[in-house]
């Protein structure tokens, strides 16, 4: 049994691998979390209290993050900024989150020769074309677009330098886009799916012809606690269940299992510097690690986190019209 410190466990694909932590091993979680917009503390309901507790603080809060690292065995870092939206309307919680808390986690981790591991994203390679063949392995150079990704990359350089240079015990794993449940309603398709409860259209960016490589959280939470268990120290590991798709059809599916006309949606305002497309190579995540993704068909994933939020409203009520209202101010 281990002590695991998730920071960001409040989140999206924290507080679903909390969840998949609990029920799949005996070890003891303890979440840092700073609670804010994009945190919640009710999708944390209903966990064991002797095996989890929620600590409301902030990763960049040296003092606090001294101490709970020194009392775990290995420490999880999914806590950022995360919403490109945001990222480009103001930067400056990015800097401070995404790049001053993983230093101040990694100087943590070295103080006390702790087992790290670091949550990053496919999006610190930049895009590829859609009539590429290529997709993004371990060694494809970094090349981020947004202030969102530019941080993402430079936490992840850190980690790198970290582990050359003071021997840090760190993995890295860059994932492609998430869905399923407890997902922000700011994010692409629980917006859609919250806005066609409420009677509203989707909203697609531009011609809406870029393409995402979506993967259910549970499936990306499998792999991090498999890289956690075996993966090399100083390694990074590229996840992702090859799920291509343009945001275009990705709307029209969802249009189709809420039983509405496909073409029932608009076009708004273009997200500017919009990544084209995202793709993932997991060879080496299955080769060396011998990790499989369990959902392999969207539709069905899709139709349950549908079923989710349908029954879930009252998790998400809360947060919608301060969403939309951001959104409207930059005709999105
Ligand atoms: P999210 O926005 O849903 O959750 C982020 C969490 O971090 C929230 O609970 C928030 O309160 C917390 N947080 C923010 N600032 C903090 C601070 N200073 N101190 C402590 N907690 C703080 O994000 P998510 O979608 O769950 O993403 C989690 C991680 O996974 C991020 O590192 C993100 O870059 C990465 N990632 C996300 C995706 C995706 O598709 N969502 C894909 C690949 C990688
Ligand atoms: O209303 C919308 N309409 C639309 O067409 C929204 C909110 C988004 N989009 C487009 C933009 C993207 O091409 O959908 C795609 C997905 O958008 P997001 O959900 O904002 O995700 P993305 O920008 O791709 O980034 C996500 O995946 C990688 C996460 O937010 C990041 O944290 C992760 O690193």
């Amino acid at each position: 049994m281990s002590s695991l410190l998730v920071t960001g466990g409040a989140g999206f694909i924290g507080s679903n691998f909390v969840r998949h932590v609990l029920a799949t091993t005996d070890h003891n979680v303890t979440v840092l979390d700073a609670i804010t917009y994009a945190g919640n503390a009710a999708s944390l309901d209903g966990l064991p209290e002797d095996r989890f507790r929620l600590v409301v603080g902030s990763v960049c809060d040296a003092d606090l993050v001294n101490d709970l690292v020194a009392d775990h065995d290995v420490t999880v870092h999914f806590a950022a900024e995360s919403h490109n939206d945001n990222s480009l309307n103001d930067p400056s919680p990015f800097i401070q989150t995404n790049l001053v808390g993983t230093y101040e986690l990694l100087q943590a981790v070295r103080r006390h020769d702790k087992r790290y591991h670091h949550i990053s994203t496919d999006e610190v390679y930049s895009d590829l074309e859609l009539d590429d063949p290529a997709k993004f392995t371990e060694n494809t150079p970094y090349n981020p677009s947004s202030p969102y990704s530019s941080t993402k990359a430079g936490s992840d350089l850190l980690v790198r330098a970290w582990v050359r240079s003071f021997g840090v015990q760190a993995t890295i794993s860059n994932c492609s886009n998430n869905y399923g449940p407890y997902q922000h309603v700011e994010k692409f398709i629980p917006r859609q799916i919250t806005g066609l409860i409420d009677g509203v259209r989707p909203k697609l960016y531009g011609a809406g012809e870029n393409v995402r490589d979506w993967i259910h959280v549970d499936d990306h939470n499998s792999a991090v606690l498999r890289i956690i268990d075996d993966g090399v120290i100083g390694e990074t590991y590229l996840i992702g269940a090859d799920g291509e798709m343009n945001n275009k059809s990705v709307i029209e599916l969802i249009l189709e299992l809420m039983d509405q006309p496909t073409d029932a949606y608009d076009h708004v305002n273009d997200r500017p510097g919009h990544d084209m497309r995202y793709a993932i190579d997991a060879t080496r995540l299955r080769t060396e690690l011998g990790w499989t993704p369990t959902y392999r068909d969207f539709r069905s994933g899709l139709a349950a986190t549908i079923d989710w939020y349908r029954a879930n409203e009252d998790w998400w009520r809360p947060m919608k019209a301060a969403t939309e209202a951001k959104y409207a101010k930059t005709g999105q």
